[in-house]
């Protein structure tokens, strides 16, 4: 018997439409980048993206030397990088 494995057109899985959790991508960015997992990205963390570093300062809204979840995403949010 033979299985089905080209159900899947290569268009959807490049719009993305196929994979199921396009919304949460911002959290998996977000926990890729913390690389040691304290829920905040350091300078050093931030650095690893591009265009990130450029921003830091702007989005560390509290001034405390590293981006929250919460900051990370309203910065997101504001630059409009969104993917859709
Ligand atoms: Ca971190």
């Amino acid at each position: 018997m033979r299985r089905k494995l080209k159900a899947v057109p290569t268009s959807l899985l490049l719009t993305g439409a196929f994979w199921p959790v396009v919304a949460t991508a911002a959290d998996e960015e977000f926990a890729d980048l913390d690389r040691n997992g304290d829920g905040f990205l350091s300078v050093a963390e931030a650095g690893m993206k591009s265009g990130l570093m450029e921003r830091f300062t702007q989005l560390d809204s509290d001034a405390d030397g590293q981006l929250s979840e919460e900051e990370w995403k309203a910065g997101r949010a504001s630059a409009g990088d969104e993917r859709r």
